[in-house]
């Protein structure tokens, strides 16, 4: 059978596995089939400006979110489309932003790289590498003195390491026991450039122990794995043992961005890694033990294109924002 890790969503009430295994599958088929359509629609001059795109990583979002409650916080990269759909913002609401439109999460004034909902904790979308990293210390510091519970999940690439923002935000983790879990999602490149091609040290957990931080790395090509894992590091996060570092192992099958040719990645690199696609990987599984028929991954597809068909309407229905406004909230006025 299965094994689900023990997680905040289970201590709810635990759903039957049959349910909660196609709950995962659509939400990471809601991940590759939306990306799917926002490249279509950047071909078409739709959505402009920076994408990039989560295809291959879908379990690393999917499988940590569900460990995850209302209360906690989530801060992400730009390559957050993911995260923020297994979050739970409304996939309209990042299409419109991905056009620009001002029904948009961020009112169409960010795009594709600064999705933002505060309603869902949901706090960035940040386009500079390892920006998001003091965000999270900062949150789960007012957290604490606030007397709040929950505790917030910062997601980071392999090339935010490089950083020293990187090191500095989990040293003031550790050094005030923080409740932040740093999620690397280690895809093993950074733009073209491959980890041991910046990195001497090049195993992230080592990195994160250096600074006082405990940390484990996940196969994050699978998503059980990666709930097991997160759920264990989170109640370690919950139980005031202060920061977790966790290292999914990933891959991403696009290109780091539409505007990258991707001549750094050897084909045979790529095609291996397809080999361990999340979703056929998780499709397997629940058709071995029989949780999954033909018909439950047809109805489930067709509800999902559903899904993404009505995000894209309401993104083309939405109104851009009126020029008069453009210069509204750019500037603060100044009091004197
Ligand atoms: C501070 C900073 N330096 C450089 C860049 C340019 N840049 C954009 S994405 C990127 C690669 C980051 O790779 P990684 O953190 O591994 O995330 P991934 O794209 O693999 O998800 C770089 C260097 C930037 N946005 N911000
Ligand atoms: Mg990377």
């Amino acid at each position: 059978m299965i094994e689900y890790g023990k997680t905040s969503k289970q201590s709810r009430g635990p759903a039957p596995l049959r349910e909660r295994g196609l709950a995962l599958l659509r939400e990471m088929l809601m991940i590759r089939h939306f990306e799917e359509k926002a490249a279509e629609l950047y071909s078409v001059g739709k959505i402009r400006g920076f994408l990039h795109l989560y295809i291959g990583e879908e379990a690393v979002a999917v499988g940590s979110m569900q460990v995850l409650g209302p209360d906690d916080n989530v801060v992400a990269t730009y390559r957050e489309h993911g995260q923020a759909l297994a979050r739970g913002v409304p996939a309209g609401a990042i299409m419109a932003e991905m056009f620009g439109k001002a029904n948009g999460c961020s009112r169409g004034r960010g795009g594709s790289m600064h999705i933002f909902d505060v309603s869902r904790r949901f706090y960035g979308g940040h386009a500079i590498v390892g920006g998001g990293l003091p965000v999270a210390v900062g949150l789960a510091l007012a957290d604490v003195l606030r007397g709040r519970s929950g505790i917030t999940v910062c997601f980071f690439g392999d090339g935010a390491v490089a950083e020293g923002v990187f090191h500095e935000s989990l040293n003031l983790a550790a050094l005030w026991r923080l409740p932040v879990l740093f999620l690397c999602e280690n895809n093993l490149y950074a733009m073209g450039t491959g980890l041991a091609r910046h990195q001497a040290q090049t195993d992230i957990v080592r990195k994160a122990d250096a600074a006082g931080v405990p940390g484990l790395a996940v196969d994050g090509m699978d998503v059980l794995a990666v709930e097991t894992a997160v759920s264990r590091v989170v109640d370690a996060v919950r139980g005031g043992q202060g920061p977790r570092l966790l290292e999914a192992r990933t891959y991403r099958f696009r290109a780091h961005s539409m505007y990258d040719p991707d001549l750094y990645r050897n084909k045979d690199e790529i095609e291996r890694w397809k080999t361990r696609d999340p979703i056929a990987l998780f499709t397997a599984v629940l058709r071995e033990q029989g949780i999954l028929a033909d018909a439950d991954l047809a109805s489930l597809e067709a509800s999902v294109h559903a899904d993404v068909a009505a995000a894209v309407a309401e993104a083309e229905a939405g109104p851009w924002e009126p020029v008069e406004d453009l210069l509204k909230d750019v500037h603060t006025p100044v009091a004197r």
